[in-house]
């Protein structure tokens, strides 16, 4: 499993101001240590960015390429930022993050990705916004596929992305997220997929939200997930992607196959996976209290 690290954004309380200072110490040192942590991928996230965008990305690329080798995505909805941070870009193949099915914002990123030989994220967001169940998210999926094929994008440089939303929120679109992962290669052979796993505990307690983002990583890996977009710094979850912790991911595995599963066996840890994936399923009602129950 294919891990970008989140860590370095905008609405971090210490990337946020480093960015606008253009002090590079506190960025370097998240990009060590998440580079130390594990991650393949950075993701530089500055958000819309409207005003000097474009220096800013340029600044980080280059800042950040000053001490880790790793390919970066750079996420960004500002196409000139973009392009700025894609022309900086001298280490392995980027990450464009992410692409959307808004027309304005394909007509001016597809042609970014194809020109700088990088890789994108196609974000299924369509022209009327969230997808609402897996039909949608399967029908935008083969429509975005096609017109980056048009552009001469290849499936294998598209990770497709079918957002992933929060566990407090409509229960239905977390398993239509699940779901879409189990379709893709027959949808869109050869693609790739990632999500933004940390949306899914968006809204929980702080101290609660990785048991959440680990079970649903086991939960979307079963159904062949890629890569992920992380907090890299949560140890638990790199071991879990590295196939460190088999015991647990079989275990996951046999929640989701409706196996019975004698609880009074289980340890504390596996009791509260199991309780997660059932609240992740739908099986049980989400509750900030969901692992007392
Ligand atoms: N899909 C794609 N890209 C994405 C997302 C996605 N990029 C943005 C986001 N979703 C993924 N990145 C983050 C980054 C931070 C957090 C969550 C997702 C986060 N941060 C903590 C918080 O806000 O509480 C800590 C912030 C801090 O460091 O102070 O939760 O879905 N393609």
């Amino acid at each position: 499993m294919i891990r970008i690290a989140e860590n370095i954004n905008v609405m971090s309380k210490t990337i946020g101001p480093a960015m606008k200072e253009r002090n590079a110490k506190p960025i370097q040192q998240m990009a060590i240590s998440a580079a130390e942590a594990g991650a393949d991928y950075l993701d530089i996230n500055i958000g819309p960015a409207r005003k000097g965008g474009d220096e800013m990305m340029e600044w980080l690329v280059k800042t950040v390429h000053e001490v880790v080798d790793l390919p970066l995505s750079l996420d960004t909805t500002n196409p000139v930022a973009l392009e700025a941070g894609l022309k900086a870009h001298k280490k392995g193949k980027p990450l464009v993050n992410s692409v959307s099915m808004q027309p304005e914002r394909l007509e001016k990123t597809l042609p970014l990705v194809k020109q700088y030989h990088a890789q994108m994220i196609g974000l299924l967001w369509g022209k009327e916004g969230m997808p609402r169940d897996v039909n949608e998210r399967a029908a935008l999926a083969v429509d975005l596929a096609y017109q980056a094929n048009q552009m001469g994008i290849e499936n294998e440089d598209i990770w497709i992305d079918p957002i992933a939303t929060p566990v407090s929120g409509e229960i239905n679109q977390v398993i239509a997220c699940t779901e879409f992962m189990a379709m893709l290669q027959d949808i869109c052979p050869g693609c790739k997929s990632t999500v933004g796993l940390s949306n899914v505990s968006n809204g929980t307690p702080d101290n609660l939200r990785p048991y959440l983002n680990r079970a649903y990583m086991i939960m979307l890996q079963k159904n062949g997930l890629y890569s992920a977009i992380v907090d890299a710094y949560d140890k638990e979850l790199g071991k879990l992607a590295k196939g460190e912790m088999p015991e647990i991911v079989n275990l996951v595995y046999q929640v989701m196959d409706g196996k019975e599963i004698d609880s009074t066996s289980l340890s504390q840890k596996e009791l509260e996976y199991v309780k997660t994936v059932k609240v992740l399923m739908g099986k049980s009602l989400y509750s900030h209290s969901w692992l007392e129950i």
